[in-house]
Order: C-alpha cells, then structure tokens, then sequence
C-alpha cells in the first residue's frame, strides 16, 4: 500500500510561554528534544523500578501476540506484583506465563479506586519514583489532568485512538514508534467510538477499509528522553520497538466545565459533542419511520445543513 507518509515535526524545548503561544495553537504534533525532564532516564532501569515498586500491585494486559486490539479484546488483564510484570515485561520468553511463552506485557497506570473513578497519577500511585520525573513546563499546574505510566514488552501496539485532552508523551526509555492521524482525516479512519476498527494500519484489508489509504499519517520514533506533544483530537498508535517505560501526562486546553466530570481516561467527549452526536442519533431514529425515499431525502438535507455548518 502507498501511504502519504511525513516525520514529525521536531524542535528543541522551548519555554511554556513560547509553547502555548506558537505550538499548541497550531494543534500540530511537535516532537520535542532536551527537555529537562529529571533523572528518570538514568535512574529508571528494570532492577530499580522493581525495587522500588517491587510489591505493588499492577493489572496489566496481557496478549499472546503484540498487537493489541480493544475492539476484539485479544487480550486479557490480570494483576500481578509490579516486580513479576517488570520482568516479565522486559524478557523475550517467560519461564511464568499465563497464555503462551512468549506472551506480550502492558501497564497503563489507573487511579487508586477500585471502582475507576479516580485518575491516574504519579504522584499518587508511586510516590517512590515520582520525584524522579520532571514534567516539561507546557501548561499551567490547574489544568493538569492525569499522569499515566506506560510500560511494555517489545512489539506491544496500541490500538489507533483519539483523546480528547492537549498530551505530552515522554518517552523514558526505549525506542517507540508512533503514527498520528489529522482530525481532518477522522473519516478515513473507520472510528467505534474514539478508537478505530482498522486492527493493523500497515497491513489494512482494503476491501473492508477501502477509504483508508487516503488518511495521510504522521510518523516519529521516541527516543530517551524524547517529549511528543499529541494535541487533542488527533489519532494515535504506538509500537514498541523494544521494551521501553514512558510516562504520559494529560492536561484540560479547554475550558473546564467542557469535560465530561466522570472521565478518568482522558478520553470521554466534550459534553457539547457527546450532545450534539446523541442529537444527530435522535433525529436519525425520528427518520426511520419514514418510507425510504422520504428518509433518503430528509437525510441528504441533514447532511447539507451539517457540511454547510462544517465549512461556515
Ligand atoms: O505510549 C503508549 O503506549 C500509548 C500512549 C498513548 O496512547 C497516549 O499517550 O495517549
């Protein structure tokens, strides 16, 4: 398959000030280098992570190959001493396994509740480490949403996904791949909800994603040390190109009361879209009652008033 295909943009760190002025205003994605951002890349090896979290306890995916899909939940989640998944996660082939030998390991850290309705955060969860990582000054502290650590075996991919909060992934160690998707492409994406059915974005089947090949994508590989800014709405995959821990942090660009109160992922729609979707869900069901060619009708009126609100 032929795919429009560019790098990343990529600067060297700027100040906040210069960040919320010029970059976050583009909502592009900018790859930044030499941000400060503490000792976690020296310090963050597998023998420390796991001394110092060693009894934890982590639920963590786990997948027989490494391309994870949510939509056809290959994988499973089972809990684990945070010790046992580190290593695991870090080995190629397992003595201990729970489906096959050489099975896949993901942490994506939660909140403390047991019942999810608390974020993720760094602080909180490991308070151990968390003054080992310093986060690169691009937002003001009361807009801070969550911080999130990623940890997983080489090969791991995670389903194509948007989210709805300004993000900047830290790359800690490791080597990870990841494609981004312009919002303005969402249509070629093929979406469920914020995440896209195209299980395998380099192998699609054309025959059931035919309109995919038209989505032009944006592709860098993180590296130590490594901050990409992933703005709000843009899609995203990552792959891992060995095992590597990297840390996410999420943070509200928007005003406040736009979120969606119980979202712990940072990924729930903005409570005027999530209105206007279950409103164009209502006004599709008042149509089916018609007979075909009164409904065919009153949908392409709909859809003209939506391209022409679209382009106004
Ligand atoms: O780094 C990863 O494994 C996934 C990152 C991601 O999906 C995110 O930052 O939203």
């Amino acid at each position: 398959m032929s795919v429009d295909k560019q790098d990343v943009e990529c600067y060297n760190f700027t100040t906040k000030e210069h960040f919320q002025e010029f970059i976050r205003e583009r909502r592009r994605p900018l790859l930044l280098k030499n941000a400060d951002i503490g000792l976690c890349k020296e310090k963050w090896t597998v023998d420390y992570l796991a001394e110092m979290l060693g009894s934890n306890q982590v639920k963590v995916h786990v997948c027989p190959v490494g391309n994870m899909s949510f939509l056809n939940k290959n994988f499973t989640y089972k809990s684990l001493e945070f010790k046992d998944f580190i290593r695991r996660a870090a080995a190629e082939v397992h003595r201990e396994w729970f489906l096959c030998e050489n099975e896949c390991y993901y942490l994506r850290s939660i909140g403390s509740d047991r019942r999810g309705r608390d974020v993720a955060d760094i602080g909180r969860q490991f308070p151990k480490i968390a003054k080992d990582i310093a986060f690169p000054k691009l937002f003001d502290d009361e807009d801070f949403f969550s911080s999130v650590i990623r940890i997983g075996s080489r090969g791991v991919q995670i389903w194509t996904h948007y989210d709805v909060m300004d993000n900047m992934l830290i790359q800690v160690s490791g080597e990870k791949r990841v494609v981004l998707f312009s919002p303005e492409d969402t249509h070629y994406l093929y979406l469920s909800g914020d995440k896209s059915r195209i299980p395998d974005i380099d192998n699609p089947d054309p025959s059931d994603f035919p309109d995919f090949a038209k989505a032009r994508r944006l592709e860098t590989v993180l590296r130590p040390g490594d901050v990409l800014f992933i703005p709000a709405l843009w899609h995203h995959t990552t792959e891992a190109r060995t095992f590597g821990v990297g840390v996410n942090v999420f943070w509200k660009n928007l005003p406040h009361e736009m979120y969606d109160k119980t979202d712990v992922y940072g990924n729930k729609d903005l409570i005027p879209a999530t209105k206007a979707l279950n409103d164009i869900n209502k006004a599709i069901q008042s149509l089916s009652v018609l007979p075909k060619t009164y409904k065919d009708f009153y949908l392409q009126r709909a859809i003209a008033a939506l391209e022409e609100a679209k382009n106004s």
